[in-house]
Parts: structure tokens; C-alpha cells; sequence
């Protein structure tokens, strides 16, 4: 049911990507492009891209540029406990971190990039929505880089349920976590690195004890430090509209693009692929 691309097979150094920011984390037509700069970083920094998504009843481990326009808004959210369904009912898969990491468990994928980790949404226990993300970063060995966890969650719950879960934290050149649209304000990091290699190596002795996932927290090239008033906005807005679940990540995202004229969007485009590049980095480090 997993299929891995030949350059994926025979490579040193890989890198997951996931489609669900693809699909569903950037405007129509957009999220190709944002994937396709995400995978050109990896290969310029000396690893192999494997975007991770489901197709043709597989769960194909990368991905040509003409499949990955396959993965728009019509795509389901495919998190840990969509794959199977997935595959067996033929749908396109948009993996979410939780979603790829579960396969990059299976796969032996030690490194992957993406945007900002997903957590515990503000006001849980109305409702309890947490996301698979942190269950999957628990259990697969494979260190994922991110600007740290979406501000529009709790992000102080995130951090606690991260050490319950026994997740390292580090800070790439960074004291306190980034959050994703802003460098600055965040909880500090239990430890920081300076270094890709400094990075590879903390994930090798992590596990060497047999720990899981690890989370490397990079800054985003471009700091918003006035996003909190519109992230109230969207979340109010996703209330009214009675958006649950799987949707209100997207319908966040979208409506922040839309209201801060672009800045967002291109705030996160950007740091989408410079996660993808120190990824690669390390990936490349650890080989
Ligand atoms: N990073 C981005 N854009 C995104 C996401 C991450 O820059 O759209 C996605 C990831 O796929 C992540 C998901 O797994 O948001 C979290 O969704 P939820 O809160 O529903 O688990
Ligand atoms: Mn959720």
C-alpha cells in the first residue's frame, strides 16, 4: 500500500513534505507552487524530497509536480486515522503532519519540514480538540522542522503536552518558541542548538534511547508581531459559522490571508520552505 518513489529508495538523505498545507493551507493554485519551492530548498541543500500524499489507492511516498497539483481544496484532510480509508476507497489524501509522519514511521523517514505543528486549540475542553499531530510525534523517530506551533492555538497547553508526551523541544539559534508568524513572544525552549549538525546529533542520541519524534523550532525569515487581533477575528468567525474540526485550520489560515492583505501568506510561504531547507540541512548533517 506504500509506494516509494526510486530516488526516495536509493537516497542518503530525505526529506517528508506533507500536501494537506498544499491543499488546504494556501489559495487555490498556490499550494503547488508553495510545495514545489518547498521540494527545489531540499534538493539545493543536498537531500531528496519526499512529498507524501495519497493516490491511486497508494500512499505514495514523492510525488512528480503533475501529481502534486492533484492535491487541492477537493482533497480530504488525511490525518492519522484517514490513511487507511484513503487508500482503500481510492480518494487523494492530503497528509497532514500527523498524517505523514505516520507514514514516515512505516517508511524509516527520519526528517521532515512543514509549516507550523498543530496542538491543542484555545478553549479546549469546548472542545477537546487536539491535534493528531502530537500523538504521531510522539511515536514516529523523525524530527520535524517548524516555526514552532500555530499562535492560533494554546500554545502553552501545546508546550506541557509535548513534555507529557516526551517530545524534545529545540530552539534552532532561538531562546524561545517561535510562533509561526512571529519570531518573538513565545514560551522558551527547553534547549537550544545552533547548528544542523548540533540538531542531527541531538536527534541520533534521542534516539539511541529509543525516543520518538523531536520538534526543531525555526524562526520564520519574516516576523508579523500584529497578527494576535486578526487570529481573535478568525476564531470568533469560525465559531459563528459553527466550523468544527479538521476545518477550522484552513478556515483560520484562509481568513488571515485574506484580512491582512497577503502578508500572512506570504509570511508563510516563506517560512514553509525555509523549514524545507534546514530539514534538508540536517537531513544531510545526519548522513
Ligand atoms: N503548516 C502550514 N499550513 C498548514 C499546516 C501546517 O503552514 O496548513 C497543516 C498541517 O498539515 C498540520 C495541520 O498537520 O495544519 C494541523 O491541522 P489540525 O489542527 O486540524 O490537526
Ligand atoms: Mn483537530
Amino acid at each position: 500500500m506504500i509506494e516509494l518513489a526510486d530516488e526516495v529508495r536509493d537516497a542518503r538523505a530525505v526529506v517528508a513534505l506533507e500536501t494537506t498545507l498544499v491543499a488546504h493551507g494556501f489559495p487555490r493554485g498556490e499550494g503547488t507552487e508553495v510545495g514545489l519551492a518547498a521540494e527545489r530548498a531540499v534538493r539545493e541543500a543536498g537531500a531528496i524530497p519526499a512529498t507524501i500524499g495519497v493516490l491511486d489507492g497508494k500512499i505514495r511516498v514523492g510525488l512528480s509536480a503533475d501529481e502534486l497539483g492533484l492535491f487541492d481544496q477537493t482533497a480530504r484532510k488525511a490525518g492519522p486515522r484517514d490513511l487507511a480509508a484513503c487508500a482503500v476507497q481510492d480518494a487523494v489524501g492530503a497528509t497532514t503532519v500527523g498524517g505523514t509522519l505516520a507514514v514516515c514511521r512505516v517508511a524509516g523517514i527520519r526528517f521532515m519540514g512543514t509549516g507550523g505543528l498543530g496542538g491543542v486549540h484555545r478553549g479546549f475542553p469546548h472542545p477537546p480538540d487536539v491535534s493528531a499531530d502530537l500523538g504521531e510525534l510522539a511515536r514516529a523517530q523523525t524530527l520535524v522542522v517548524s516555526a514552532g506551533i500555530k499562535s492560533l492555538l494554546d500554545v502553552a497547553a501545546t508546550m506541557e503536552l509535548l513534555e507529557t508526551l516526551g517530545v524534545p523541544v529545540l530552539g534552532f539559534r532561538t531562546d524561545e518558541l517561535p510562533l509561526f508568524y512571529s519570531a518573538r513572544g513565545g514560551p522558551p525552549v527547553p534547549a537550544r542548538v545552533e547548528t544542523a549538525a548540533e540538531a542531527a546529533a541531538v536527534a541520533g542520541s534521542h534516539w539511541e534511547l529509543d525516543g520518538g519524534g523531536l520538534l526543531l523550532a525555526q524562526s520564520p525569515p519574516t516576523s508579523l508581531d500584529d497578527v494576535e487581533p486578526l487570529i481573535e477575528k478568525a476564531l470568533a468567525q469560525a465559531e459563528r459559522e459553527g466550523v468544527r474540526g479538521q476545518a477550522v485550520t484552513p478556515f483560520v489560515l484562509a481568513f488571515l490571508h485574506e484580512r491582512s492583505g497577503g502578508r500572512t501568506l506570504a509570511a508563510n510561504r516563506e517560512l514553509v520552505v525555509a523549514n524545507a531547507r534546514l530539514a534538508a540541512e540536517v537531513a544531510v548533517a545526519a548522513s
